[in-house]
């Protein structure tokens, strides 16, 4: 008889981890299994929007001014939906909503967590059949009662109590953490179980990948056009020249880098100061879970988690990887800084 190696369910994982809290009462636990049944549900819509009337747009626009994808509106849906029947979420931020989602039914008032995603990053791809992924951070509510207020959700990612991504790829994995290390789990569709496939992801030490959307460079800070120029310099003890990787999916980028060693930057412009990533979450989220991985995450000049949010939807310029990899491009920044 062939012995499969002992499989790791999420949920079994979850429960294992929660034993290390010895005051959790099992809250945590379930929001992670209610965001991990949404993403099924959603899994399952992705992988068949090409055969179904998914794909296209519901002829809106979001709080971002983007055209909203039928997918994106679903799988807002989907998870507002099982945060808040879960239970265990009073309140919650989404790309796809100008204001909080206050959960106040009696039963989701007393949740202890509040919740911000990306439902479904990188839908501009949807049509493209490239990898994207959902996104999102938890965070103990600072309200005493009722609804789960913005108070509750403009928080620094140093307050964070666990973050973490879906990527909907080739196979869809989620990859989370509660602060103690990084750990990805790959979804077996036939029994539809999230299994413990990457234990304790960490960064290479240093990477030779770099992602960024060259086509803004005139944009770029200086700082910024000198780490290019250094990325594509001839150097063997570094492994320069280094990869240019750019998906434009944050979550698939964000994924390979991870796994393979890179940095992402999606930096601030002449036309966008801030970048176009948003904090709370997309950037804090990733940030979160790059350092549990042993790397690092500024805006160049500050570390992404200590920002402390002024608004639910606000930018940061977005730089992201190993130490080393970050700290040289920091480096550069404030070497060219123009006051
Ligand atoms: P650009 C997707 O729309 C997204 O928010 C991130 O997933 C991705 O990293 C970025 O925007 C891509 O932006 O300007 O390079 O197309």
């Amino acid at each position: 008889m062939v012995h499969r190696n002992k499989i790791t369910t999420l949920t079994e994982f979850i429960i294992q981890r929660q034993t290390e809290y010895p005051h959790a009462k099992g809250a945590l636990t379930r929001l992670l299994n209610d965001i991990a049944t949404a993403a099924k549900i959603v899994n399952r819509e992705i992988n068949a929007a090409g055969l179904v009337d998914i794909l296209g747009t519901v002829g809106k626009e979001n709080i971002q001014g983007e055209t909203q994808k039928k997918l994106d509106v679903f799988a807002n849906e989907m998870f507002i939906t099982a945060l808040k029947g879960g239970g265990e979420c009073c309140a919650i931020v989404s790309e796809e909503n100008e204001k909080v989602i206050s959960f106040s039914n009696e039963f989701s008032e007393l949740g202890k967590y509040v919740v911000a995603m990306d439902p479904l990053d990188g839908s501009s791809n949807i049509e493209a059949n490239v990898s994207i992924g959902t996104i999102f951070s938890i965070y103990r509510r600072v309200s005493e009662a009722g609804g789960g207020t913005q108070e509750d959700l403009l928080q620094p990612g140093t307050h964070l109590i666990a973050a973490g991504y879906v990527i909907y790829g080739s196979s869809t994995m989620l990859v989370y953490s509660t602060g103690k290390g990084v750990n990805g789990f790959t979804l077996d569709p036939s029994v539809g179980i999230f299994c413990l496939s990457h234990p304790n992801m960490c960064f290479p030490e240093t990477g030779k990948i770099y992602s960024i959307n060259e086509g803004n460079y005139i944009y770029f800070p200086d700082g910024v056009k000198q780490y290019i120029k250094y990325c594509q310099e001839d150097d063997v003890h570094s492994h320069r020249p280094y990869t240019s990787r750019y998906i434009g999916s944050l979550v698939a980028d964000f994924h390979r880098n991870l796994i393979k060693g890179g940095i992402f930057l999606y930096p601030g412009t002449t036309k966008q100061p801030d970048g176009k990533l948003r904090l709370l979450y997309e950037c804090s989220p990733i940030a979160y879970l790059a350092e549990q991985a042993g790397g690092k995450a500024s805006n160049g000049f500050t570390r992404i988690l200590d920002i402390e949010p002024v608004s639910l939807h606000q930018r940061s310029p977005f730089f992201v990887g190993p130490c080393s990899m970050v700290e040289t491009v920091e480096a550069l920044m404030r070497k060219y800084h123009k006051k």
